[in-house]
């Protein structure tokens, strides 16, 4: 490290800092070593470095550059992402681990020297705003810019945070390798791993580059998040933030969880609506109120169908100049190329697999599509035109109400509230979500995902719940929960209910959580009164909503619910989980089993609930 380096460091006055540094020095060995502060030519720097040693290269329009990962890098890897664990540990649902002696063993053996001929770059990010007690400070370590580039372009800047620790321990740190290149990609894929020290707030990755697996301010970090929320009494989530635009220029804001492929950037981005955030939240308790923030501050976002029709605002981003990388999407004539996006697409060009002519294959003799389906767009939140004018707020944005989304062709309705918090907690455990035709195997297969965050929840299943539970502890206005549903199918396979009303379920829940409307209580919780809706498309999306539509979709399928009960049973006898939370699955089963009884029907029409309640 030369003096100037070695100065940028010392005027953190952090020790613990120093020291990791200077470990990772010693196990990479770079040629040399950079440090980047929040400046204006530190941040040029990253990227002009990007693109001089050809991890990214320059396209037609100004500021976007291409990127593309290893064929056999292109999502993120859980097999070899891994806890670092003294002891077994019972987590309920099942997670991958190792015993940590070992694991760092393996991993150190593998960056031992990786970074030989190469530069280091070490750089300071805030997860979330700035000057908030909300925010957590995190030192990455990489030898590749495209990652330190796409960290500039998806968080706030922390050297300057880094100097109020006053020389505390108490940040993440990451240290991550791409390891041997060919071609430019990650070649020791076989050596690929991720490994998670949730005693040291520390994360090693190696032999990678795909953005999930190589930032460790992404996933990473949310899962050392999660954990430290867990000891503190708050909440780290994988949801958006959005303001949801009411009657009379009311704004009210809302998180919201959904399994990828279940619209969770689709409803963050509603027409007319705002964006704070679009993946992970932290949610902390002050004076009473549910406050949140978004923990990025840009967008690495799905490519794939995003059009001009129906993305907009996103489109429109993404076909006007401004710092931005694309990855693993199709370049022809330095013009990017994608699944979806609305347009001809040439018959050849460059994509993940190198040179690319339509119908080219791959050793297993799988067409190779144009663009990766899960090839993305990196773009600053402040590119869209709908960004919340609240989305770098210190103090975050206050809660009324939480959503979980899942995938869901025949059972559960396009919106419900819960009956009480806890009622809330479990609507948001039980979250399916089936599979499509983009994921590889059978279509149709359902997934639990509680949360949507079963891939990352770093503490036992139990405590996790019973920190959700105990959250509404000492609030004054506790936020109401809401579990959506936008995939219900007809008998012959049509989706039931367009991509256009998916604002209007939000606008209810909006209205809900503001007192504007009754419900109707069900057994599987409250549903909308179908004059309050017919009200709502009127108004918003000037058409006329029937009461054939309304109990197609709101009819109560007892049995499909039932069904669906029985499964969480037979997750969930397994774990160890709070007795609260066995209750409830109890109680809905109950409710469910009373309702079938009463009625003496398998589906039951909403006209039938007379119990209304505001
Ligand atoms: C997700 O898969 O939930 C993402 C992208 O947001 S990744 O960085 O791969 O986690
Ligand atoms: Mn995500």
């Amino acid at each position: 490290m030369d003096k100037i380096d070695l100065q940028k460091l010392e005027e953190l006055n952090n020790q613990h800092a120093i020291k990791v540094v200077e470990e990772a020095i010693q196990l990479c060995k770079p040629a040399k070593v950079t440090v980047i502060t929040d400046s204006k030519e530190g941040i040029a720097y990253l990227r002009n470095l990007a693109i001089n040693n050809g991890e990214e290269k320059k396209l037609k329009m100004e500021g976007h550059t291409i990127h593309f990962d290893g064929y056999y890098d292109q999502g993120r890897d859980k097999p070899h992402t891994k806890y670092l664990l003294s002891q077994d540990v019972d987590w309920g649902l099942g997670v991958n681990y190792i015993e940590k002696d070992k694991g760092l063993k393996e991993i150190y053996s593998f960056l031992d020297g990786s970074m030989a001929g190469k530069e280091m770059l070490v750089k300071f990010f805030s997860l979330g705003p700035t000057n908030s007690i909300f925010s957590l400070k995190a030192l990455q370590i990489t030898d590749s810019a495209y990652v330190a580039h796409s960290e500039d372009l998806l968080y706030r800047q922390g050297y300057e945070e880094f100097k109020k620790l006053n020389g505390s321990s108490d940040f993440f740190f990451f240290l991550h390798a791409a390891g041997r290149l060919e071609n430019g990609v990650s070649k020791d894929i076989d050596k690929r791993r991720i490994y998670i020290d949730l005693e040291e707030n520390r994360v090693y990755s190696v032999n990678n580059q795909y953005a999930g697996n190589s930032l460790g301010l992404k996933k990473l970090a949310f899962r050392l998040a999660i954990n430290k929320a867990q000891n503190e009494g708050w909440l780290a989530e994988h949801m958006f933030v959005m303001g949801v635009h009411g009657k009379k220029d009311r704004v009210t804001y809302f998180t919201g969880a959904f399994p990828s492929g279940c619209g969770k950037t689709s409803t963050a981005m509603i027409p007319g609506q705002t964006i704070v955030g679009d993946d992970i939240a932290y949610l902390k308790k002050i004076n009473s109120k549910v406050m949140a923030v978004n923990v990025e501050s840009g967008i690495f976002g799905i490519i794939r169908n995003v059009n001009s029709e129906d993305d907009p605002l996103i489109y429109q981003a993404l076909t006007s100049p401004r710092e931005l990388i694309f990855s693993n999407v199709l370049i022809n004539d330095n013009i990017p190329y994608w699944l979806g996006m609305g347009k001809n697409i040439p018959n050849k060009g460059i994509n993940y697999s190198g040179e690319w002519t339509e119908g080219k294959k791959d050793k297993q003799d799988n067409k190779i599509t144009c663009s990766h389906k899960n090839a993305r767009y990196t773009i600053r939140l402040s590119a869209l035109e709908n960004i919340d004018p609240k989305a770098n707020d210190p103090v975050g944005v206050p809660i009324k109400g939480v959503i979980y989304g899942g995938r869901d062709s025949d059972t559960t309705v396009p919106i419900v509230e819960s009956i009480t918090w806890e009622h809330g907690v479990f609507l948001g455990a039980i979250v399916e979500s089936e599979t499509t035709s983009a994921t590889i195997g059978a279509e149709g297969v359902r997934k639990h995902n509680p949360m949507a965050n079963l891939d990352f929840i770093s503490v036992p299943f139990k405590t996790y719940i019973k920190n959700h539970l105990k959250f509404k502890n000492d609030l004054k206005e506790i936020p109401k929960i809401y579990a959506v549903n936008y995939f219900l199918k007809d008998e012959k396979g049509n989706y039931l209910t367009g991509k256009t009303y998916n604002k209007l379920w939000i606008l209810w829940a909006e209205g809900r959580v503001n007192g504007d409307y009754e419900a109707i209580e069900t057994p599987i919780g409250r549903i909308p009164k179908y004059e309050d809706l017919k009200e709502i498309t009127k108004r918003e999306l000037k058409i006329d909503y029937t009461e054939e539509e309304y109990v197609k979709v709101f009819s109560i399928k007892v049995e499909k619910y039932l069904e669906k009960m029985e499964r969480m049973s037979k997750i969930f006898e397994n774990i160890q989980i709070p007795a609260a939370f066995t209750e409830e699955l109890k109680a809905q089963t109950e409710r469910l089993r009373e309702t079938r009884t009463k009625f003496g029907e398998d589906i039951i029409s909403p006209f039938k609930f007379f119990d209304i309640q505001k």
